[in-house]
């Protein structure tokens, strides 16, 4: 395990999460404000909203998508549509840079080739959590999810293969970026209630962005 002091301060260990896992610490960064003012983009077009579960609860996360395809939950189930549910509309284009960072993201995993075509974007505001889950309904599980923080840290359960084994607790700060493929691809994960919390450029909100291959 090795730690790096980072410049705000915040301690953080740089540990192999398993094989196929890579945290990928402030790789996001240089490209913070491009991204930032793309999240906002894509927010007026197809607004966040709290989505509700198959089994009737309200999601804490509010979610929006950009790309060919959206990850969607109602009372129906989870799937990925082309259609934001909301509108009636397809789901807005997804931006270069998000493109390109997510590419250039699993190339340095060892992903070469990565084309999304799904970007989730979730927003969590202090108190909010995302219980433990796996990530199931896309089409490839050869092909890697690339995730991107922005705004207030978070910490993030990285679970196994199955609900019972013991999550170890990674946390993630402003532009770190995680390529999840390989076996880790179908481990059960979820985020903590988030802390209150300000950040310079999100306020007291984070902001995930999670690059897949869906279709
Ligand atoms: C590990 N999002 O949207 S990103 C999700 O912070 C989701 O918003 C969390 O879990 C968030 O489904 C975590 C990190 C992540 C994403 C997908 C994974 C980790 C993963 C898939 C498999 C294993
Ligand atoms: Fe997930």
């Amino acid at each position: 395990m090795t730690q790096d002091l980072f410049d705000d301060g915040v301690v953080s260990e740089s540990l192999p999460l398993g094989p196929g896992a890579v945290v990928l610490r402030r790789f996001a960064k240089a490209d913070e404000a491009a991204l930032l003012d793309a999240v906002r983009q894509v927010t007026e077009q197809a607004p966040l909203r709290h989505m509700v579960t198959p089994g009737g609860f309200t999601m804490s996360v509010a979610m929006t998508n950009c790309g060919d395809l959206g990850w969607v939950t109602d009372r129906t189930g989870y799937r990925y549509d082309p259609i934001d549910p909301e509108s009636g509309h397809p789901w807005p284009r997804m931006p270069d840079v998000f493109v390109r960072l997510a590419s250039d993201a699993a190339s340095q995993a060892g992903f070469e080739g990565f084309v999304p075509d799904a970007c989730l974007v979730n927003r969590y505001e202090p108190g909010t959590r995302l219980s433990l889950h796996q990530d199931r309904n896309e089409r490839d599980y050869g092909q890697p999810i690339v995730s991107v923080s922005l705004g207030i840290p978070a910490v993030f359960l990285f679970g196994g293969a199955t609900r019972s084994h013991k999550s170890q607790r990674v946390p993630l700060a402003h532009g770190d970026v995680v390529v999840w493929g390989g076996p880790a691809r179908l481990h059960y994960h979820g985020v903590l209630p988030l802390k209150e919390a300000e950040h310079p450029l999100t306020g007291a909100c984070r902001f995930n962005l999670t690059f897949r291959r869906a279709g």
